[in-house]
């Protein structure tokens, strides 16, 4: 209702992939450069187990609680609804919001338990889109030695082995222009400055574009 000009929204960075694939790690280092170059930014983790929800699913992961294949399911896409209106805020009003995990990893995980690509995509439909997807990729094998991997519910090698797959074909569904491949065994600096390289470029790039849909 006022005269004030349309402010640049800011871009929504999905960083994806295995597990110990370095997401954490390279979103950390995606908001130091960030704030180098004075870009507003705001880290969201997926799940969130800060939540009530998140809590749910925590209990889950560390597999001190059993849920049933689809009720586990709803529940991770369920904790990015009850944080999407903060995430179109944040969009709305210029900031650039980097998500570690997303809807991603919500489909493949479920999808590689046998649950179909259909169902498992069903309830994130109409989340905030990202502008882009960095997936992080990385042998299983060597995700399975680096340190930490192996204490919660999907740390297990044929189960890495299969999502690997699935995001590929997640992957493809994307198309090359969202979803990019970024070869994550490199040294942190080298998949550093890739991921760089692609955000740069997206942050300029989503100007006035209205924030899209998954
Ligand atoms: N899940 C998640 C679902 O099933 N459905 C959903 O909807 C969602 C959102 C927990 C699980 O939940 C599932 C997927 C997961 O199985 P999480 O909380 O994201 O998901 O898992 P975390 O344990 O926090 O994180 P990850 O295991 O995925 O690890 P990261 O973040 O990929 O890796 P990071 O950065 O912690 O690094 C791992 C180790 O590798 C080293 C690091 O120093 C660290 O020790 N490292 C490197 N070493 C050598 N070279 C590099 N380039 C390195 N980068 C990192
Ligand atoms: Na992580």
């Amino acid at each position: 209702s006022t005269s004030t000009p349309k402010k640049k929204r800011g871009a929504l960075i999905a960083i994806e992939g295995l597990d110990r694939a370095g997401k954490s790690t390279q979103c950390q280092l995606l908001m130091e450069r960030l704030a180098e170059r004075n870009i507003p930014a705001h880290l969201q983790k997926f799940p969130d187990r800060a939540t009530p929800i998140g809590k749910m699913i925590n209990a889950y992961l560390s597999t001190s609680a059993a849920l049933e294949d689809h009720t586990i399911h709803l529940l991770f896409s369920a904790n990015r609804w009850e944080l999407s209106a903060h995430i179109l805020q944040l969009l709305n009003d210029g900031v650039t919001v980097v998500l570690d995990r997303y809807v991603y990893s919500g489909i493949v995980f479920s999808a590689a338990k046998g649950l179909s690509l259909e169902y498992c995509r069903a309830p994130d439909v109409g989340l905030p889109g990202a502008d882009v997807v960095l997936f992080l990729d990385l042998d299983a094998e060597v995700a399975a030695q680096r340190g930490g991997f192996g204490g919660e519910r999907y740390e297990v090698q044929e189960v890495q082995g299969r999502v690997r797959g699935l995001f590929n074909v997640v992957g493809e569904r994307e198309g090359e222009g969202r979803w990019r491949v970024v070869d994550a065994g490199g040294s942190l600096e080298e998949v550093r400055e890739v991921v760089w390289g692609v955000v740069e470029k997206v942050v300029e790039e989503v100007g006035g574009k209205e924030v899209g849909r998954f």
